[in-house]
């Protein structure tokens, strides 16, 4: 299906569900805020629902308040649109789709998404699921206002790192360029989302560095972080966020791997590639996916054994994409 088509389908129906993955980011809160934002416009009943907890560097953003978890008996709708998410389990709820809305639509930007919708479109080129957004917004025919712009802004320089990672293309740059036009100040926005941390993540942050090695002579470099050292540092799940990144800006190193202690003890594994190495690959071996520079996945701990069996698949993974 295209955009005007699934436009049609927005047009002939009143009231809508808006949604999002668990632990959420900037472009599912974006996309979702966006969007919502759009149908109200055209004076549809919507709720936007994410099933986690928004983290409040989030807070920002225009309706963020509205956000809140799915609540059985009460939020039924004609369409469900789901956002930014590349499978139905990623999107936490408890009950059945179906027995939510009456149609879903599935518009998301990763490549291993599994078509879980009555209606997918699923742009792999897309930079973030902001930008999918826009374009939807665009074919509704409705105009951008500010905070509209302001929620498509973020989800796309989070997505992007601020367009500077190797999905940054010249449509994304034209929707940034046309969001500061709108009113959007690209000073403001950074503040709120990159420069906001806690003096407990900082900390977290030293507990982290402090595990950081190098692998596969150096093209590897990975990192851990247990429930003690959160516990130590005072710090959230969400105050890890860019971590990854130290790991990543290291020359010479190609992937960069974030293993994370979760309260069931299993093991999350952020995954970051610079140039050549396709990390959703290896991340859909282990039940994950994302993205070629960015995915995740997750492993049962402990984390010694997580590490042992994850870096060596990694390493692997690594010499036969230099074959290819
Ligand atoms: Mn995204």
């Amino acid at each position: 299906m295209n955009f005007s088509e699934l436009a049609d389908v927005i047009l002939k129906h009143n009231s809508f569900i808006v949604t999002s993955h668990i632990m959420p980011d900037g472009d599912a809160l974006g996309s979702v805020l966006a969007l919502t934002l759009a149908l109200k416009k055209l004076g549809k009943n919507v709720v936007p629902i994410i099933n986690d907890i928004v983290p409040a560097k989030f807070n920002f953003l225009p309706y963020a308040d509205k956000l809140r978890p799915y609540t059985p008996q009460v939020d039924k709708a004609e369409v469900i649109i789901c956002l930014d998410s590349g499978d139905v389990e990623r999107l936490g709820f408890k009950n059945d789709l179906r027995s939510i809305g009456d149609l879903i639509v599935n518009l998301d930007h990763h490549k291993s998404n599994s078509l879980f919708g009555d209606i997918n479109i699923i742009d792999d080129k897309s930079s973030a699921t902001g930008e999918l957004v826009y374009r939807l917004i665009k074919t509704l025919g409705v105009p951008i206002d500010l905070d509209m712009a302001t929620c498509i802004y973020t989800s796309i320089i989070t997505d992007t790192g601020s367009a500077k990672y190797s999905n940054t293309t010249p449509s994304c740059l034209k929707i940034l360029s046309e969001m500061v036009e709108i009113g959007v100040r690209p000073d403001y926005i950074s503040r709120e989302v990159f420069e906001k941390k806690s003096y407990a993540s900082i900390l977290l942050l030293k507990e982290a560095l402090d595990t950081l090695k190098l692998a596969e002579g150096g093209q590897v470099a990975y990192m851990e972080l247990t429930r003690d050292m959160f516990k130590k540092a005072g710090a959230k799940e969400e105050d890890s966020d860019g971590f990854i990144n130290f790991a990543r800006e290291i020359d010479g190193v190609e992937v960069a791997v974030l293993f994370r202690e979760q309260e069931d003890l299993k093991i999350k594994v952020g995954l970051r590639s610079k140039v050549w190495v396709d990390v959703s690959r290896i991340a859909e071996k282990f039940g994950g996916g994302g993205h070629a520079r960015a995915a995740g996945c997750t492993l049962e701990g402990p984390l010694e054994k997580a590490k042992d069996v994850f870096l060596s698949a990694l390493s692997e993974h690594i010499r036969k994409s230099k074959r290819d």
